[in-house]
């Protein structure tokens, strides 16, 4: 073993401890617990409001870091956030169901032909590629994986509108309400609905 490749291990190793030790100091999911006498409310629903969309981890930070998840009717709660300004951050991985066919294909296909219009959320379902575009090439990669040749798309799984929630001043107790869209990319004809119905 060289003497450089050696001081490369050495150097990985203490990484990788002071990593270890510094990740021991903080809690998993609760970086900065929120203390404080105000909360944030509101609802993640699909984008023709039928149904709340479960599992968003909604993350907040600013004034304190905290989380937050919808609940299966789509509400959340955070409580006890101090006086000042947020960020909230929604994110949700997965849980596609069979909402996307060959059909979400077949119109982002027309719609990229200008035979069709879509709505800027079924827009945003249809450019899977996330370029701002929407081609023959997202509705291919739409049909990819509704035949299961395809496991991700690029934008990811889901969107939201916002995508980010800007909030300033909160103080005095307030019980704000903050609501998002769901949109499940790659799901052009929103047809999606939670698990269990
Ligand atoms: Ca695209
Ligand atoms: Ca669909």
């Amino acid at each position: 073993m060289s003497y450089k490749t050696l001081s490369l291990l050495t150097l990985t190793l203490v990484f990788f401890v002071a990593g270890s030790v510094f990740a021991a100091d903080r809690p998993v999911g609760d970086l900065r617990e929120c203390s404080g006498p105000n909360a944030f409310h509101g609802m993640v629903m699909t984008p023709d409001n039928d149904f709340g969309v479960p599992g968003v981890l909604l993350e907040f930070e600013g004034a304190c870091s905290d989380q937050a998840e919808s609940d299966a009717d789509g509400s959340y709660v955070l409580d006890a956030a101090a006086d000042g300004d947020y960020i909230i951050t929604p994110s949700k991985f997965g849980d596609q169901g069979d909402a996307i066919g060959p059909f979400d294909a077949a119109n982002a296909a027309r719609f990229s032909a200008g035979l069709i219009d879509l709505d800027e959320y079924q827009q945003i379902a249809a450019d899977v590629t996330g370029d701002g575009n929407i081609t023959p090439f997202d509705a291919a990669r739409i049909l990819q994986f509704s035949v299961g040749i395809l496991d991700e798309f690029p934008a990811g799984d889901w969107a939201f509108s916002p995508n980010e929630a800007i909030e300033v001043g909160l103080a005095g107790g307030e019980d704000r309400e903050v609501n998002f869209v769901g949109i499940l990319i790659g799901d052009v004809t929103l047809n999606w609905e939670p698990s269990g119905r």
